[in-house]
C-alpha cells in the first residue's frame, strides 16, 4: 500500500478528566511513532481542551465527533469548526450514522458540514455507510454513492482530497458484528472508483478507512485488503492497549 496509514478513535460520548488522563497519556507512551501511519482521536467538545494539553507535541492528533454547518449564529447548542481550530484540532468526524439516524442530519446536511470544516482547515473525516436493510434489499452501493455525491456536488472533487472517508456499515457499529474484510474491500473499491470516475489520482491518494467493531484481532486482516487504509475505531478506542496496537497495525 503506498497511501499512509490513518486511524482515528471516535469516543463517542464516553469518558470524564481522570479516566481521560489516563487513556491519553498511555496512548501518547504506547505511540512515541508510526511508520507510514498517523493517528488521532476524536473526544466529546469538553475535553478537547484537555485532549491539547496531552497531546500537542506527540505523534496523536485530536478533533471532534460533529461540527455545526453554520459559522456563528443563535443556534442553542451547537459547535462551530472555527471553535474545533480554536483548540488545535485537525480533524472532525462528519456525517456519522449516530449523527445521521438519532439527529436527522442528511446527505444536504453532512455536504455543508463537510464544507464548513474544510472552510477552517480542518480535516473532515467523511463517514458513509448503509444499514442492514439496504444491504438486503442490494442497495449499498447506490446509498454510498448518494452519500458520496452529495459532497463532491457540493465541494467539488479537488476538495474531497483534504478529507478521509470511513466506510461504516450501520449494521457493524457497536455491534460486536464486523463486515467481512471482503465485504468491506467491495464497498472500498466502489467508493474509490466513484471518485476515480471523477479524477483518478485524488481516488488514487485518498485514505478510506473502515469503521464498525474494529479490534486489535481483527484489525491486521481488514487494513491488509487493498483499498482499506485503516480505521474509525470506536469501543476499541476507549482501551489504550487496543487502540496502540490497532495503530499499529495501519
Ligand atoms: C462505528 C465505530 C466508530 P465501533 O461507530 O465510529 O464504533 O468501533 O464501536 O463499532
Amino acid at each position: 500500500m503506498t497511501r499512509a496509514g490513518f486511524v482515528a478513535g471516535n469516543w463517542k460520548m464516553y469518558g470524564n478528566l481522570v479516566q481521560n488522563q489516563e487513556l491519553l497519556a498511555a496512548i501518547v507512551l504506547g505511540i512515541p511513532s508510526l511508520q507510514n501511519a498517523s493517528c488521532a482521536v476524536c473526544v466529546p467538545y469538553p475535553y478537547l481542551a484537555q485532549a491539547q494539553s496531552v497531546l500537542k507535541g506527540t505523534h496523536v492528533a485530536w478533533g471532534g465527533q460533529n461540527i455545526s454547518q453554520h459559522h456563528q449564529g443563535a443556534y442553542t447548542g451547537e459547535v462551530s469548526a472555527g471553535m474545533l481550530t480554536d483548540f488545535g484540532c485537525r480533524y472532525v468526524i462528519v456525517g456519522h450514522s449516530e449523527r445521521r439516524t438519532l439527529y436527522g442530519e442528511d446527505n444536504q446536511m453532512v455536504a455543508e458540514k463537510f464544507h464548513s470544516a474544510q472552510e477552517q482547515s480542518l480535516v473532515p473525516i467523511l463517514c458513509v455507510g448503509e444499514t442492514l436493510a439496504q444491504r438486503e434489499a442490494n442497495e449499498t452501493e447506490q446509498v454510498i454513492a448518494r452519500q458520496l455525491d452529495a459532497v463532491i456536488g457540493l465541494v467539488g472533487v479537488n476538495a474531497i482530497k483534504q478529507s478521509v472517508i470511513a466506510y461504516e456499515p450501520v449494521w457493524a457499529i457497536g455491534t460486536g458484528e464486523t463486515a467481512t474484510p471482503q465485504q468491506a474491500q467491495d464497498v472500498h473499491a466502489f467508493v474509490r472508483n466513484r471518485i476515480a470516475a471523477h479524477n483518478s489520482e485524488i481516488a488514487a491518494d485518498i485514505q478510506i478507512v473502515y469503521g464498525g467493531s474494529v479490534k486489535a484481532n481483527n484489525a491486521s486482516e481488514l487494513f491488509a485488503m487493498p483499498d482499506i487504509d485503516g480505521g474509525l475505531i470506536g469501543g476499541a478506542s476507549l482501551v489504550a492497549a487496543e487502540f496502540i496496537s490497532i495503530c499499529f497495525a495501519a
